[in-house]
């Protein structure tokens, strides 16, 4: 296993506030942070915002502030989310900032300097009231796709990227590294992107002004997606290089929606071969959300608000919800009904109830005091190998980064301690006092159980999960536990006394 890990999130655009879109990916990147430092790795989680650009420039125009005024005030909502969504990132990057200015002229100037961006002329339809270029297959009938009136061709110069130049490089380090592009259904499209030719890139646009200049060429600045893109070195230290960077960079992770995969998997890779910087390890494309089974828009007044949700369901039931529900990288379905469905059935029944209900019988029979177990039956060793079972599941299930199974495979071990408890009947156990020895077992195995349920659900539930490890008597912080200590049965300690319930998570009325 490799002693470290750097995991990042798309950085988003300013233009707009954070929706269930946002959440999600960080939400996703959170939980394989989480994971990755449970698994003894160090581990760097960086997310931000990407402020410069045609789209941030007009939003800001129309609200009658300058750019960098609106990005100062957007920027809180989407630092709000580390706390509000219990979002564990290590730095927040703003493309503003002065160390990112930095970072993306020395790239750029590297690319420069080698022949790889050259000066040229950028040729688009121009639409002059948006003052955007489109390309043949974005405008509509010869009209601006925005606005509805005529563009007209036009010309500027501009600099290119030779991204032509890296097709050979870039399928060459597809083929050596097979899981660079995640999940395999997208490796195989961006593949047959590249294969169908790649044209020099436009980087540099003189006929806007929000961005980051090119030292010497006074009037271009930055295309945006450069710009953007850079984040994720400048992010651990580049260009200064030092401690960070050597430990963190090549990044192991790029969570991104589908929608901006290409960005990430040809354009980026491609830019830092040209500067002689490694390129990253891998990008993860997630699907998309529907709401209520349609396509989620401003106009249909159906955007989800994760602050809402939050306030709602909590962080961590919303974090189950968007991991558990939908397979991780296809398109899902947000609903309210499956929404608390899921609450009320695998968080508060299954899950919460197996803890709930156990501590109320540890009360009652044993003074909240944990016995310690006596000899394993059948019974117990089976629930004892189905825990070792699940480790080894939800550990592949992370690596392959796909939730819903690491969850689905902690749930396996929810459900079958649920199981144990109508077949061993801790009420009947009870009633003879012959059979003391044998109740305490049983209780112990299931709280035993659920600890380790706990340590495999933290990086999904992080708040409730450490509400229930100290109501298990654990000590320190569940997040700071190793996932592979869940392997060795018998962590929990006897002898310690707990409390008599404990609601981790509460049931929705519907
Ligand atoms: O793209 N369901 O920023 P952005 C799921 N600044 N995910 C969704 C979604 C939906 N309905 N709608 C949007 C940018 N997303 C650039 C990134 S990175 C160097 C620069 C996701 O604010 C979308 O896939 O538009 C993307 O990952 C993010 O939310 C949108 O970010």
């Amino acid at each position: 296993m490799k002693s470290t890990f750097y995991v990042t999130t798309p950085i988003y655009y300013v233009n707009d506030v954070p929706h269930i879109g946002h959440a999600y990916t960080t939400i996703a990147a959170d939980v394989l942070a989480r994971y990755h430092r449970m698994k003894g790795q160090k581990v760097f989680f960086l997310t931000g915002t990407d402020e410069h650009g045609e789209k941030v420039q007009k939003t800001a125009a129309r609200q009658g502030l300058a750019p960098r005024e609106l990005a100062d005030r957007v920027v809180t909502r989407f630092q709000g989310l580390t706390p509000a969504l219990h979002i564990s990132n290590d730095d927040f990057i703003r493309t503003t900032e002065p160390r990112h200015y930095a970072s993306v002229q020395d790239l750029f100037r590297k690319s420069l300097g080698n022949g790889d961006i050259y000066l040229g002329e950028y040729e688009g339809w121009y639409c002059t009231p948006c003052e955007s270029y489109w390309t043949d297959l974005q405008i509509v009938d010869g009209k601006c796709p925005d606005c509805g009136r005529p563009v007209e061709k036009r010309k500027e110069p501009s600099f290119f990227f030779r991204l032509s130049k890296y097709q050979e490089p870039l399928l060459d380090y597809y083929e050596k590294n097979p899981a660079f592009i995640r999940p395999e259904s997208r490796r195989n499209e961006v593949v047959a992107f590249v294969e169908g030719g790649l044209n020099d890139l436009s980087v540099s646009r003189t006929s806007l002004a929000w961005g980051i200049p090119i030292p010497g060429h006074p009037g271009h600045v930055i295309y945006v997606w450069y710009d953007a893109l850079t984040n994720y070195v400048t992010g651990v230290g580049h260009p200064d290089g030092g401690e960070n960077f050597e430990t963190f960079w090549p990044a192991d992770i790029h969570m991104v929606g589908k929608d901006i995969l290409r960005f990430h998997a040809v354009y980026w890779p491609a830019f830092l071969m040209s500067a002689g910087v490694a390129p990253p390890l891998g990008v993860f494309a997630h699907g998309w959300w529907t709401v209520e089974g349609r396509k989620m828009s401003k106009s249909l007044g159906n955007v989800v608000d994760p602050y809402q949700m939050v306030e709602t369901y909590g962080a961590d039931a919303f974090r189950y919800f968007l991991l558990r529900e939908v397979p991780f990288g296809l398109d899902g379905d947000f609903s309210k009904k499956a929404m608390v469905h899921r609450i009320n059935s695998d968080l508060a029944n299954d899950f919460g109830n197996l803890l709930n209900r156990t501590l109320g019988m540890l009360g009652k029979y044993f003074g909240g005091t944990v016995p310690a177990p006596s000899l394993a039956g059948e019974e117990d060793l089976a629930l004892i190998a189905l825990s070792r079972e699940v480790l080894s599941a939800v550990d592949a299930a992370m690596e392959n980064v796909e939730f819903h199974k690491a969850l689905s495979a902690v749930w396996d071990l929810v459900k079958a301690a649920n199981r144990y408890v109508e077949a061993q009947s801790p009420w009947t156990l009870a009633k003879s006092p012959a059979d003391r020895e044998r109740l305490g077992t049983v209780l112990y195995n299931i709280l035993e159980a659920a600890r380790i349920c706990v340590l495999l659900a933290a990086p999904v539930v992080p708040t409730a999960a450490q509400k229930m490890w100290e109501a298990l008597g654990c000590e320190g912080e569940v997040a700071k536990a190793l996932v592979s200590s869940a392997g060795a049965w018998g962590g929990l300690r006897s002898g310690v006394t707990l409390p008599k319930s404990a609601v981790a998570f509460p049931r929705i009325e519907e």
